[in-house]
């Protein structure tokens, strides 16, 4: 059995910690995995994630902090995703409704902005970029992706963030209906991370 890798995630989000702790606590590789916060995180520079893909937010944020912590540092770049909105709140999700807001003044803007919305006009999907780096060096970047529709109304209280208003038709419940296990199995960060883990045993 080998020795456990010990990941890093640089995140302000609480939300995304406690998925990905329980990500790793379920991952079914041939290795364990460790996951904490970097340490120090909040008093760090803080990276600029202004770039317009997730991607590249999510490798940049990756880089930035690994080149002020050592170790394997991984970052999350997420949002949402609504065509019928030109793509927003999207690489803006944390930010849609002004810096200092909640997520329930998030939620309400884009129900605002939905408003007498078709059927067709609530499709939207979630987005997750991954990226993990070391020293400056980047060693894997992957993406995934869940689709669902935007409800009128928001519907459950788990998850974070717009979860109460992504509705997942085939379980016919919100992202914060569901039991953490279904959403991992299901979310774009679940597909995401097990992707990571994939790519990892092939590189460590
Ligand atoms: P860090 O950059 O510090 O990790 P953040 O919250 O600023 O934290 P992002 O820039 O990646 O993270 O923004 C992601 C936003 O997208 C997040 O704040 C939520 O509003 C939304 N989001 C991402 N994943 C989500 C999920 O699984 N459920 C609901 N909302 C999600």
């Amino acid at each position: 059995m080998r020795a456990p890798v010990k990941l890093f995630l640089a995140s302000s989000n609480p939300g995304k910690l406690a998925e990905y702790r329980e990500l790793a606590a379920a991952s079914a590789q041939s290795f364990a995995i460790e996951l904490e916060l970097l340490p120090g995180f909040g008093s760090l520079p803080e990276f600029d994630e202004s770039a317009p893909t997730f991607a590249e937010n999510a490798a940049g944020k990756a880089l930035h902090y690994s080149r002020l912590k050592g170790g394997l540092v991984f970052a999350d770049d997420s949002g949402l995703v609504v065509p019928a909105l030109g793509g927003a709140p999207g690489v803006h999700s944390a930010r849609y409704a002004g810096p200092q807001a909640t997520n329930s003044q998030r939620i309400e803007k884009l129900l605002r902005e939905m408003r007498g919305s078709t059927c067709n006009e609530r499709a939207a999907y979630f987005v997750c970029a991954i990226a993990l780096a070391k020293q400056g060096h980047a060693f894997a970047i992957v993406t995934d992706r869940v689709d669902g529709e935007i409800l009128g109304a928001a519907r459950g209280s788990g998850g974070f963030g717009y979860d109460p208003v992504f509705y997942f038709p085939a379980l016919q419940k919100t992202f914060a209906e569901l039991t953490a296990e279904e959403k991992n199995q299901l979310s774009h960060r679940g597909k995401a991370f097990r992707k990571l883990l994939a790519a990892l045993s092939g590189v460590l």
